[in-house]
């Protein structure tokens, strides 16, 4: 059901000095998103020129909806929160308790630096004014994606926020109502029935009566991402969030059916879902494997799980010990990295890439999602070597501010006019001459 990558002795008898990248060897996903620039493209231009009426072809085309409107009404939104479940309400007030305790403490202030008599910068924190926040449909409502993007940005002080998900036929071309709940939950009342590139090109753009927004944030899928990576300038994005995935980097000790039950969780998101078992011991290898034989066929999703397990992106990677598994680890960066190993919180200190780290056996990637206080929008494909999840931090941007009094540009103006000279830059070394001229 899932192939083994042996890279036991991998580094060994390789010349010294070469570096070996476990990239090459690692399971991926097959998201091309270059490949899907072309159409993608044509998709964003039509938005672009011919605004609302492309939306409404495309909302025709893909999700079987015929629009005239693309703003749901304020009455779908209460009506949806009326409606919800109470267990399920339960769940999500306790989720944005979480995420909005842990977003405070993570808020960033000002920091003033004197840098002399009346030479003073300061880093001032402003948030982002304006945020495109975007709810994929797919093949599961994520209602915990809703939360996951609002609570931050309302948390950084975001003041103008609009959502997008996709128009689904069986709920009268609005978005799923549990999204809308949410919605209503956490105050958010300017929501778009817009699903796909689309949507993404509509917040960039500005499109009908959704005004064009500074940053776009929120996971999706290939269409979705490639949007993000052609309009990113002319918008922020957050990281480029893709088929989700898991790594589990385990030892002799991990419980072998909670780690089999947590690379179903994530097998069951999508077919193109990584689900990766890292490990030293075969023992493990083996009883995991064995667990999934026991577990796939009594679950949900059972046919998704199967190929996302079996597909490519999927493995069992065994490693000499947990010195290389940290390091194909951190090579893979995962999205989501599991440790299930003898004192998992000294292995996880170890992790440089990843984008969220579940520490122990109680931690599975599934808290996360849902009610940990973490956030599950989380750079995947690898991006977690240069990327993060999205925090308040993802929602707010600095400005530093000069603060200079005649004084103190005086301590430092000899400096200034000989690097501009250095640089052959006259005009900047005079620009500061001037004001020392009698
Ligand atoms: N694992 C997904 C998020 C999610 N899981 C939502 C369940 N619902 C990406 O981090």
């Amino acid at each position: 059901m899932i192939r083994r990558i042996d890279l036991r002795s991998a580094t060994t008898g390789r010349p010294a000095g070469e570096p070996f990248d476990y990239r090459t060897v690692l399971p991926r996903a097959d998201f091309d998103v270059e490949a899907a620039v072309p159409a993608t493209h044509a998709i964003c231009e039509e938005v672009r020129t011919r605004g609302l009426e492309a939306l409404y072809e495309y909302s025709a085309r893909f999700d079987g909806v015929q629009q005239t409107d693309i703003r749901v009404p304020a009455e779908a939104i209460n009506s949806a929160l009326a409606q919800l479940d109470p267990e399920i309400r339960a769940g999500l007030e306790e989720s944005i308790r979480r995420l909005r305790v842990a977003g405070e403490a993570e808020l960033e202030h000002d920091v003033v630096t004197d840098l002399g008599p009346g030479a003073r910068v300061t880093h001032r924190k402003v948030p982002v004014g304006r945020v495109g926040l975007y709810v994929p449909g797919g093949l599961a409502p994520l209602v915990s994606t809703v939360l996951m993007n609002v609570v931050p940005a309302q948390v950084a002080g975001v003041p103008s926020l609009a959502l997008a998900s996709p128009p689904q036929a069986e709920f009268g071309g609005l978005p799923h109502p549990t999204i809308l709940a949410a919605c209503a939950l956490l105050g958010v009342d300017e929501v778009y029935a817009v699903g796909g590139a689309q949507a993404i090109a509509m917040f960039a753009y500005g499109t009908g009566p959704c005004a064009r927004v500074d940053l776009v944030t929120g996971p999706g899928n290939i269409w979705v991402v490639t949007a993000k990576r052609i309009l990113k300038g002319l918008v922020g994005i957050d990281s480029e969030a893709g088929p989700t995935e898991v790594a589990i980097l385990a030892d002799d000790s991990a419980d072998a059916a909670y780690v089999a039950a947590d690379l179903v969780a994530e097998a069951e998101h999508d077919p193109l879902a990584a689900a990766v078992l890292i490990t030293d011991s075969l023992t493990l290898a083996d009883d995991v494997e064995a667990q999934l034989d026991k577990q796939v066929p009594s679950t949900g999703h059972e046919a998704r799980v199967r190929e996302a397990l079996g597909g490519n992106q999927s493995g069992i990677v065994l490693v000499d010990d947990l010195d290389q598994g940290v390091a194909v680890s951190d090579a893979y960066a995962s999205e989501h990295l599991e440790i299930h190993t003898r004192d998992a919180a000294a292995v996880a200190a170890r992790i440089t890439n990843a984008g969220a780290i579940f520490v122990g056996a109680h931690a599975p990637t599934a808290l996360g999602d849902y009610c940990a206080g973490s956030n599950h929008v989380l750079p995947t494909g690898g991006c977690a070597c240069h990327s993060s999840g999205l925090s308040v931090r993802a929602f707010t941007k600095s400005i530093h501010v000069v603060d200079y009094s005649r004084q103190g540009l005086e301590a430092v103006a000899d400096h200034v006019i000989t690097l501009a000279e250095a640089e052959d830059l006259p005009g900047h070394g005079d620009s500061v001459r001037v004001r020392f001229q009698s």
